[in-house]
């Protein structure tokens, strides 16, 4: 540890640990249209046109894409804002969100 050495009765530990991160995950379906995804992915995530295409089809070809990685407050409402989004216009898009590690 790093307080060998250290009087700890009197040096408080100082917690250094960063927050866990969480990754969005999008989900592929067969009804939502292409440019509709990347239309969110640009809204929401921020993506230009060109990285909003490569994640999409990614997801299109393997199912499924890891978008962007978040604390875990910030990645759960980036993807039900996106999930939302969908549904607003009837699309059974997904995103999802699973912990780093
Ligand atoms: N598979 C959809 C189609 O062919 C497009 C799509 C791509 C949907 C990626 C969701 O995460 C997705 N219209």
């Amino acid at each position: 540890m790093s307080n060998v050495g250290t009087d700890t009765s009197t040096k408080p530990k100082i917690k250094t640990e960063r927050p866990r991160l969480h990754k969005v995950i999008l989900l592929n379906d067969d009804y939502t249209p292409r440019e509709f995804v990347v239309l969110v992915l640009k809204a929401v995530f921020r993506m230009s046109e060109e990285q909003a295409n490569r994640v999409m089809m990614t997801a299109h070809r393997r199912g499924a894409c890891v978008v962007a990685v978040y604390t875990r407050d910030i990645a759960e409402s980036k993807a039900s804002e996106a999930t939302e989004l969908a549904r607003t216009k009837g699309y059974p898009l997904m995103f999802t969100t699973e912990p780093e590690e």
